[in-house]
């Protein structure tokens, strides 16, 4: 799918998403080239086109067609705070003005947001295109680019004590390394009342997600996902909204952190949430997403959770793998998918002929460190596990609770396994080549006696960040 608007960003320009037609998200009819031949989307043909001289061949790492320059956008992070599980698409910004739809259960806390939104805004192009536009605080970053043509993402931190920075998940960087987003390795936090200028090219095509890269914001809710649109390694008709897996703690993460350290082993994590919500108790909701019955509708699924591994599957369907982060790979199918922090898998599920409703399952790790709390709506303890992460999807006019089973168990994956790797096989494959240094190192973890920390260390020494003096 091509975006016709240059740059849809869902929330903050809310007249924009708006004016954005809901055939946006079906590829038919949509024209596209390939080495000069016009497709329609629905062509059997055309998933692998873009435009001519690039398409699912294309090396990108070798080439990039020239998209556009997409207009600039302001991310402003903010306190607030939100109650169970989680509702926060509905939170204003501001705490004192704050709306719950649900009753709280003592269960709010503080939490950090994106435009007031957790997840935070999508971030939408077309590959090739220039993420944000350009102003004056980037010709500080680089005073050799003076074409007024650039583009950025302009992040003001209003946090009240905290730096902060966003990090671009898995977006290559090519020639803007210091626009990655890693406080302390490729700039300073950005200092409260402070905004720094991103500005990058989606050199690379697919899903992926953003998120805070100071300290443990992103586990407080300032993270969101990115979506660039390209060739697909399968047909489908239609481009879901993303689907963001986090795990959740009526604590915010220093406290989570704090507790961890205080004693032998990890705290609890009291939740799990799809797109931000989730039941807990007897609050909170399922995320729905509606299929249409016959269509091929494409997942893109990100696991954003701060520790758990999620294995993702939907009652009575089956669906096809087309990318492993932002690679496209050679489709296969599977009945499960099993995603660990920080992951992203991209896979289409044909619609039933007919309607129903399913049940869209995250089960959390069987074999991580963290544990998700098992309690169902009358606060009675849920001993399936299966049963705990959940949201719906329905092809009715409007979801009702499903009443179907998980798929069978003996094709799920208890031991938290990647997905086979002999199965994971990019469109475009490339040699590693040879390194020019061979070098053994020594990687493991020390306990040090004086804080309970556990420091992860090559050749025996830790990685201590420094904010002020980050690497050029
Ligand atoms: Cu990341």
């Amino acid at each position: 799918m091509r975006l016709p608007v240059i740059f849809k960003l869902v929330g903050l320009l809310a007249p924009l998403s708006k004016a954005a037609p809901s055939a946006l998200s079906k590829r038919q009819g949509v024209k596209v080239e390939c080495d000069g031949l016009e497709f329609k989307m629905d062509d059997e043909k055309a998933h692998a086109c873009w435009k001519a001289g690039y398409d699912l061949k294309t090396n990108f790492y070798e080439k990039v067609p020239d998209g556009k320059e997409l207009p600039k956008v302001v991310f402003e992070i903010t306190e607030t705070e939100a109650g169970p599980d989680v509702s926060v698409p509905i939170i204003t910004r501001y705490v004192g003005s704050i709306q719950l739809m649900y009753s709280t259960q003592g269960f709010n806390r503080p939490v950090l947001a994106v435009n007031g939104k957790i997840p935070g805004p999508k971030i939408e192009a077309n590959w090739g295109d220039t993420i944000g536009k350009r102003d004056i605080a980037y010709i500080l970053v680089n005073p050799d680019t003076n074409s007024r043509r650039y583009s950025v993402i302009e992040v003001k931190n209003s946090l009240k004590r905290n730096g902060t920075s966003i990090h671009f998940h898995g977006i290559r960087q090519h020639g803007t390394s210091f626009m990655d987003g890693t406080s302390a390795v490729t700039q300073c936090p950005i200092a409260p009342g402070d905004s720094i200028i991103y500005k990058w090219k989606a050199e690379q095509y697919g899903t992926t997600w953003y998120h805070s890269h100071y300290g443990l914001q992103a586990w407080d809710g300032v993270f969101g996902p990115i979506v660039i649109h390209g060739p697909a390694s399968a047909p489908y008709d239609i481009d879901l909204e993303p689907v963001l897996l986090s795990d959740w703690a009526h604590k915010t993460s220093d406290e989570v952190f704090a507790e961890t350290f205080a004693q032998d082993g990890y705290a609890t994590i009291d939740n799990g949430l799809i797109n931000g919500k989730n039941v807990y108790g007897k609050g909170g909701e399922h995320h729905q997403i509606k299929f249409t019955p016959g269509m091929r509708h494409r997942l893109r699924l990100i696991n954003t959770a701060i520790d758990t591994t999620y294995q993702v599957s939907l009652d009575g369907h089956e669906m096809k793998v087309i990318a492993a982060d932002l690679v496209p790979i050679n489709p296969f199918p599977t009945t499960f998918i099993t995603l660990s922090s920080g992951q992203r898998y991209d896979v289409i599920i044909e619609g039933k002929k007919e309607a129903g409703d399913f049940w869209l399952r995250a089960v959390p790790d069987p074999c991580g460190s963290t544990s998700i709390s098992k309690t169902d709506a009358n606060d009675e303890p849920i001993s399936d596990v299966a049963e705990l992460v959940k949201a719906i999807v329905y092809y009715g006019e409007k979801a009702s609770p499903p009443k179907s089973s998980p798929n069978p168990p003996e094709k799920m994956n208890p031991s938290c396994q990647d997905m086979p790797i002999e199965k994971l096989t990019p469109v475009v494959e490339m040699a590693a080549g040879k390194g020019d240094l061979n070098q053994d190192v020594n990687w493991s973890s020390k306990n040090y006696a004086d804080d309970n920390l556990i420091y992860w260390t090559i050749n025996d020494t830790p990685f201590f960040s420094n904010w002020s003096q980050p690497s050029k």
